[in-house]
């Protein structure tokens, strides 16, 4: 059984500098180490035909995102600013999506804030999916708490079947336990977490979910 294959696309969610750098402004405790694991997964899906798509946090220099306007988040992912490329070990094999610059917080690959009315609309993400007859997503990147828990959970309810690779994530933690409980909350919208325990299949976690 191999994980991807043309109807399925490898998501990869904002492995960029600030967060995944330690010298990042939001850097996640071992996101540089998840590299190496995300890249064979990128050539893994293109040597199948998969689609591979990346996300990109991208954020003005003032957005109530950030704590110095009255959001949680110190400045980080700044649109253009070295802490907003992605990092340059991560292999780069697809389109890229950019979110959260319209103000909204932007924590998923799928949703945006429209500039004028201010109504939440789909970024272009969907949209390449379904040109490409993408049924099923294989979600990792950073932050398992925050954005790739959101983009998993947008394209489990988007009707896309969805797996999260569990060794290709690192959480925020701004609690302890953020990143397990929001594994659980995406067990329970019926997100298959991969595991290397489980060997890469997928009926392990969703066996478990409790509702
Ligand atoms: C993220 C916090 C703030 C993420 C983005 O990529 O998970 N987290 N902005
Ligand atoms: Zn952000």
């Amino acid at each position: 059984m191999s994980r991807y294959d043309p109807q399925t696309a490898l998501i990869v969610v904002d492995v960029q500098n600030d967060f995944a750098d330690p010298a990042g402004a939001l850097s996640v405790a071992g996101g540089e180490t998840i590299i190496p694991y995300v890249n064979a997964q990128v050539r893994a899906a293109r040597a199948a035909g998969a689609l591979v798509v990346y996300t990109q946090d991208w954020h003005p220099a003032h957005t109530p995102h950030f704590a110095q306007d009255g959001g949680i988040w110190p400045v980080h992912c700044v649109i253009d600013a070295w802490g907003a490329a992605l990092h340059p070990a991560l292999e780069v094999a697809g389109p890229i999506v950019r979110k959260g610059s319209n103000g909204e917080d932007g924590y998923s690959g799928f949703t945006m804030r429209d500039p004028v009315s201010g109504a939440t609309v789909p970024t272009e993400l969907e949209a390449i999916l379904r040109a490409r007859g993408i049924r099923r997503v294989v979600v990792c990147g950073l932050a398992t708490d925050y954005c790739v828990a959101a983009t998993a959970l947008d394209a489990a309810a988007l009707g896309f079947e969805t797996s999260v690779l569990r060794d290709g994530i690192r959480a925020v933690d701004l609690q302890p336990g953020d990143g397990d409980r929001a594994l659980a909350r995406l067990v329970a919208a019926g997100v298959t977490i991969v595991s290397s325990e489980n060997g890469g299949g997928d009926a392990a976690s969703r066996a478990t979910s409790a509702g």
